[in-house]
């Protein structure tokens, strides 16, 4: 992308045009450097949405769950960004919104941004890219930022260094799992939500979960249980998460520190290794000799100029 372009990019996304984020989380996923200008150029106004993590096994309720959650958040007036990570179902089927609240009224709602994230397979994964969108959409003004992902543990991206709060949604029959599966999920967590408390078993799993919490000297109440089918039970879980942010603010911001700190390594590996990459398929025709081509690699590709 030419320097001309991403000032214009730019300029749109500074004027609100929500294309220009689209296409700012665009080049984010497709890992071009361009993004990185722009993101430096609008990072002073990153700081000020909440991000909410949710993740969990596939099918436990996330997307209900954040539908709902944007709900409370528009009866609010506050602006929402959702990004769905490498989502199992897909927007258009009307998963991530459920059936209740359709997904065509959020996509006509300019206060509610709805993406997903998806890998691709490029090289790294989806970590960077993830906080390089959040980053874009905390720039772009939204209030908060709901990143949902699948997976317990072996997911890719680290939900708790990208979210304030990182959200585990479980189900009743979760108490059946692995032991080992358990203590891992714990790891993960911040606040564990059992959904689905309208079937039986969730008041178990509350318990043991909050066990599992004050054994390892976490506070227990950061627990809750709801069904999507009672909002009541949704709206009181969501007020317990908009506390626990609050009540953590400063464990956030020292959170948000370090994540940005860590980030430099992870942009300049990642950008070197992509470029590395293109060069070998574009340069290497007999590879033999890897410690020559390293040498020849970074004489044709000085380290600044992989972020040109
Ligand atoms: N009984 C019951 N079913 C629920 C509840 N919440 C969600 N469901 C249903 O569970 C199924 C999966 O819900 P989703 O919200 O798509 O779950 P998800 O975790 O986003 O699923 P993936 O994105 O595919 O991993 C849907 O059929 C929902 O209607 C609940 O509280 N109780
Ligand atoms: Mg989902």
């Amino acid at each position: 992308m030419s320097s001309q372009s991403t000032e214009n990019l730019q300029a749109s996304f500074k004027n609100g045009d929500l294309r220009a984020l689209t296409r700012a989380i665009s080049l984010a996923e497709n890992k071009e450097a361009s993004v990185l200008a722009l993101l430096a150029g609008v990072f002073d106004k990153v700081g000020k949405a909440r991000v909410l993590g949710i993740t969990g096994p596939p099918g436990a309720g996330k997307s209900s769950l954040a539908n709902l959650f944007v709900r409370f958040l528009r009866e609010k007036k506050k602006k929402v960004a959702v990004l769905a990570v490498d989502p199992v179902s897909p927007f258009t089927g009307g998963a991530l919104l459920g059936d209740r609240i359709r997904l065509a009224d959020h996509f006509n709602d300019e206060g509610v941004f709805i993406r997903s994230l998806s890998t691709r397979g490029k090289l790294g994964g989806l970590s960077l890219a993830t906080r390089e969108a959040v980053h874009l959409c905390d720039a772009f003004g939204f209030d908060y930022v709901l990143i949902e992902t699948v997976g317990v543990g072996q997911s890719e991206v680290d939900i708790r260094k990208i979210a304030d709060l990182a959200v585990v949604v479980l189900v009743p029959d979760w108490g059946d799992g692995v032991q080992a599966l358990k203590a891992g999920i714990l790891e993960i967590g911040e606040h564990f939500i059992v959904n689905k408390s309208d079937r039986e078993g969730a008041d178990r799993v509350v318990n043991e979960l909050r066990n599992m919490l004050q054994i390892s000297g976490r506070p227990a109440d950061a627990v809750s249980s709801c069904s999507t089918h009672d909002v009541p039970s949704v709206e009181k879980v969501f007020s317990s998460l908009e506390n626990q942010l609050e009540h953590d603010k400063a464990a956030i911001l020292k959170k948000r520190e370090a994540s940005c700190k860590e980030m430099v390594g992870e942009l300049l590996s990642e950008r070197v290794l992509e470029e590395t990459r293109n060069w070998v398929q574009k340069n290497v025709a007999n590879p033999k000799n890897p410690y020559a081509w390293l040498t020849d690699f970074l004489k044709a590709n000085p380290l600044g100029s992989l972020f040109k």
